[in-house]
């Protein structure tokens, strides 16, 4: 009994690091907290899921904004300027958004949130692989 008790644990534990491979991040965009997911861990260069929480200063979810990401990596060697905006749908309490990196390294990405006419963005930067 114990043993199984034991065994239990250890496919929990394994199951929790399976289904835990999001990528994730908190951050700050004027009063909001907002939180992004990716879905793929590490990001890749081509096509990845990201969802998008906010929460105003009274920790409830806000539905009623304009969200939009916009991912950008400046001109190098052989690649020119790229700059894309993806506009994030509501789903439920999450605004889901597909970016699509077109090569691999560091993209700056910027969530927008337009609401009550006023605009306030997060930063963050996603080093695809
Ligand atoms: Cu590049």
């Amino acid at each position: 009994m114990k043993k199984s008790a034991a065994f239990m644990m250890v496919l929990l534990l394994i199951a929790g690091i399976v289904y835990a491979k999001g990528y994730e991040l908190n951050k700050r965009a004027g009063d909001y907290s907002v939180l992004i997911k990716i879905d793929k861990n590490p990001p890749v260069a081509g096509k990845n899921s990201v969802e998008i929480t906010i929460t105003d200063p009274s920790g409830k979810a806000v539905t009623d904004a304009k969200v939009v990401l916009a991912y950008s990596m400046p001109a190098m060697a052989g690649m020119p300027a790229a700059s894309y905006k993806a506009d994030a749908t509501l789903s439920g309490n999450v605004y889901k958004a597909k970016v699509d990196y077109s090569m691999s390294g560091p993209w700056n990405n910027e969530v927008k949130i337009m609401r009550g006419g006023k605009t306030v963005s997060a930063k963050f930067t996603i080093d695809a692989k």
